[in-house]
């Protein structure tokens, strides 16, 4: 729909958009941006970035096909609890195509247990105590594509997370049965997939925790998703489930876990595979290895679910608004919604999680002072009292961590 000339000036010497500019953009948009006076410096609204107005219906959408990375666009992951055929994809390397659960096993190994254990998938149902929880899995590279300058790799928008059920054992049970030496330090997972190459002497991805996370009680070797076996794509027949970390932590068809004396070393732990400049830095500065630390827990962040991006009002309906927060290993204390680019921000109605580590649900009720175009934003703050950036947050080479304030683009009829 609207489309700027790129040698339009648009911003005055201040960052604010020049009258001229608004009129421009008010025609193309057919309707007033209502509380253009408060559009922050440097602030294009939406729908001459993307064309939120245009979004409508759209499915998951893919990324990449080998290997295979899906995101579901915002809108459709307005269930409570992500159903299988709407939670994201991201796949490093070939995963295997066919899994054979009647023989799978997973292996405890690594310097630091006392003897290595091998456990049939049906000895981890019989001889384990089952658990269920409800745990956010994001990928830390969702976001990716609001970092300017843009980095490389998929260019996640929101999609790239979803909170489903999962079932299985803990793995600090596994792992007391197994009986650990005293220099425990991290935990590494091996899975069934292939690396790109074929190359079998490579992995395509081999990541995980200290050991502080691996015990938490919400750490899950899991086998089923929302009361059913795992997708295949999502890790059948068993996967650990770490929540509120990067996601890449949680490895899929998941055959051997390695208990280390030290940092775990395998495919993207080392090099600047998740992980951030420990100082900040300018954005384009690609600071050396050493200067970068590992990701460990996801920072806080909240999605507008309904309505979709684009939706038509009528003059004067009021908008029930909805969504969820998360904060990685922290929980959502507040989220707030904004119909005047953060000028006022109105509270939210937010419920507590289900239990440690699940995404949280919102509502809030939005009365419209006039017809025109709005954009409407959702800030979450954790419990240590972090919100998120309304704009791009610290840059980082690898574009992770992007949690922005989701905005979404409505219309009010006159
Ligand atoms: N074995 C294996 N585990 C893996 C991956 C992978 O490629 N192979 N991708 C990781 C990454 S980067 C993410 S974000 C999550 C994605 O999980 P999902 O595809 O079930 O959404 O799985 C993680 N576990
Ligand atoms: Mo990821």
């Amino acid at each position: 729909m609207a489309s700027l000339n790129p040698s339009d000036n648009l911003f005055d010497r201040r960052g604010f958009l020049q009258k001229s500019a608004l009129a421009t953009l008010t025609t193309l948009l057919g309707t007033d941006i209502v509380f253009a006076d408060k559009l922050p410096q440097h602030y294009l609204p939406m729908a001459f970035e993307v064309d939120p107005m245009a979004t409508k219906n759209k499915g998951l959408v893919v990324l990449s096909d080998k290997p295979w990375n899906v995101e579901t666009p915002a809108h459709l992951l307005d269930d409570a609890i992500t159903p299988a055929d709407k939670l994201f994809i991201r796949n490093n390397g070939l995963m295997p195509e066919k899994v054979d659960p009647a023989s799978w096993t997973l292996t405890i190994n690594g310097e630091s247990v006392k003897q290595a254990k091998t456990y049939k998938l049906d000895d981890l149902k019989k001889h384990f105590k089952h658990y269920t929880y409800q745990l956010v899995l994001e990928c830390a590279g969702n976001g990716r594509s609001g970092y300017f300058p843009k980095t490389s790799g998929n260019q996640w928008t929101d999609g790239g997370v979803g909170c489903a059920e999962w079932t299985g054992v803990r793995l600090k049970d596994i792992l007391a049965d197994v009986g650990l030496k005293d220099d425990a330090v991290y935990i590494g997972y091996y899975g069934k997939d292939v690396h790109i190459s074929l190359d079998p002497k490579k992995e395509a991805i081999s990541r995980g925790v200290p050991m502080r996370k691996a015990l938490e009680d919400e750490t899950l070797v899991a086998w089923a998703m929302n009361g059913q076996d795992i997708p295949l794509v999502n890790g059948a027949p068993l996967r650990l489930v770490v929540g509120g970390w990067p996601a890449s932590t949680s490895g899929k068809w998941l055959h051997t876990i390695a208990v280390r004396n030290k940092v775990h070393d395998g495919t993207k732990m080392t090099g600047k595979s998740y992980k951030v400049p420990i100082n900040p830095v300018e954005p384009g500065v690609d600071p050396p290895e050493s200067q970068f630390k590992i990701i460990e827990s996801m920072p806080v962040k909240s999605l507008v679910t309904f309505p979709q991006t684009g939706a038509m009002l009528t003059k004067g309906q009021t908008l029930n608004l909805r969504g969820h927060a998360w904060a990685g290993d922290r929980s959502v204390r507040e989220v707030a919604v904004s119909h005047d680019f953060g000028a006022t921000w109105q509270k939210a109605d937010l419920k507590p999680p289900k239990n440690r580590l699940a995404w949280q649900h919102w509502t809030a009720t939005i009365k419209f002072p006039q017809p025109g175009y709005y954009e409407l934003w959702a800030r979450a703050t954790d419990d240590a009292g972090v919100s998120q950036p309304m704009v791009m947050p610290q840059w980082n080479p690898e574009g992770y961590c992007n949690n922005a304030c989701h905005r979404i683009a409505v219309k009010v009829g006159a």
